[in-house]
């Protein structure tokens, strides 16, 4: 799926993706899920690659004809399958829109969440110069977003946040580092705390929760925890060692919904808001995030944007767009409430295989 700009971030330049997109028949109905593991191992370790093979090899015999009851009870047939969170949170979703599909719920509904519409940002890669950098935020915000999400690396970081504050004084504005800085590294960002940041997202390795906790005492601006919180005893350990103030939640790194319901749950219990990451999904993984950002504890603005800020042409019939107030209305129809335009499915599919029973 090429992408209307490339995506830059401390790990790499995104050009375009390659999606799995899982389709789960049951009862005469259909669902479709989408794993968002990436072409390079660069966000995380498993690759489009990984993941099909995964999905192939263990996941799908191991959920194949088997009854299940309930989307929440995938994961027990899943245990077998160490990691592979994203692999494992594909077919998840295929399954949670099945399960709407069959009960006519929307996916919201059935996650517990009650809004029609989501309050949303955008997140905006490194850019080839400032000039570029306050042209394309300036872009964003007369399109809507009223709140922007910088990637920073070492060398694009500080000059690059006190430009944009600088031009847009009271824009909501964040930076993302994709653990690009280690503690020591890290004090060179000690000027963004004066900038009135929402938050940092992981500066330092996905693995250093100990060091997020040595940074964030440094820090009067949150830190958000991204990399870092692949399950719910992550986020716990995470808020009982002060690692982090705010808790991003993608159900793709989390090994699917179910898990990012309870992180969101666990959230909610301790005070630590929780917003909806994304990774530039398609239509289908769009709308699992808008669903999943329904439910109370997401306070601050997703990274769910409209349509064409990643695709001229997605594979779902529905093109999502942005309200005047920054916000993305919630499918209403069954499961996920999107429908696949099978001609451009079609058009941009590499490859298919069939699993059956
Ligand atoms: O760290 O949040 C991230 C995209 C790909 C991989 C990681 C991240 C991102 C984004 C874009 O920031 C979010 C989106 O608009 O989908
Ligand atoms: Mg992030």
């Amino acid at each position: 799926m090429p992408l209307v700009t490339p995506f830059e971030t401390s790990f790499g330049k995104i050009a375009s993706r390659d999606c799995i997109i899982i389709q789960a028949e049951a009862e005469g109905e259909q669902g479709f899920g989408e794993c968002v593991a990436d072409r390079d191992p660069g966000y995380g370790y498993e690759t489009t690659q990984t993941a099909w093979h995964i999905l192939s090899d263990f996941i799908i015999p191991a959920v194949l004809g088997k009854s299940i009851e309930s989307a929440s009870k995938y994961q027990e047939l899943v245990t077998g399958v160490r990691g592979h969170l994203m692999a494992k949170a594909g077919l998840e979703m295929a399954i949670w829109d099945l399960q709407g599909k069959l009960q006519e719920k929307p996916l919201s509904k059935l996650l517990g969440g009650n809004k029609k519409a989501v309050k949303v940002g955008v997140s905006i890669g490194i850019q080839k110069d400032q000039n570029e950098l306050i042209k394309v935020i300036d872009n964003y915000i007369q399109a809507g977003y009223s709140r922007v999400k910088l990637k920073i690396k070492p060398g694009r970081d500080i000059d690059d946040a006190k430009l944009a504050r600088k031009v847009f004084p009271d824009l909501q504005l964040q930076v993302d580092a994709n653990s690009a800085y280690t503690l020591d590294s890290a004090q060179s960002l000690l000027p963004l705390d004066e900038l009135n940041l929402l938050m940092i997202e992981q500066p330092l390795y996905e693995d250093d929760l100990w060091d997020h906790h040595k940074l964030q005492e440094q820090f009067k601006t949150p830190i958000c925890l991204d990399e870092s919180i692949l399950s719910t005893r992550h986020a716990r350990y995470a808020v009982e060692m002060g690692s982090c103030k705010v808790i991003n939640i993608k159900a793709g790194r989390v090994g699917g919904l179910s898990e990012a319901v309870n992180i969101h749950d666990f959230c909610l219990k301790h005070g630590v808001p929780n917003w909806c990451g994304g990774m530039l999904e398609t239509g289908i993984g769009r709308a699992s995030n808008l669903a999943l950002a329904t439910l109370d504890n997401f306070i601050f603005p997703g990274d769910i944007s409209a349509t064409h800020r990643y695709y001229t042409e997605d594979i779902t019939s529905e093109l999502f767009e942005l309200n005047p107030d920054s916000t993305i209305n919630v499918p209403q129809g069954n499961g996920l409430g999107v429908t696949i335009n099978t001609d451009r499915l079609l058009k941009y599919s590499k490859t298919k295989v069939v699993h059956e029973t």
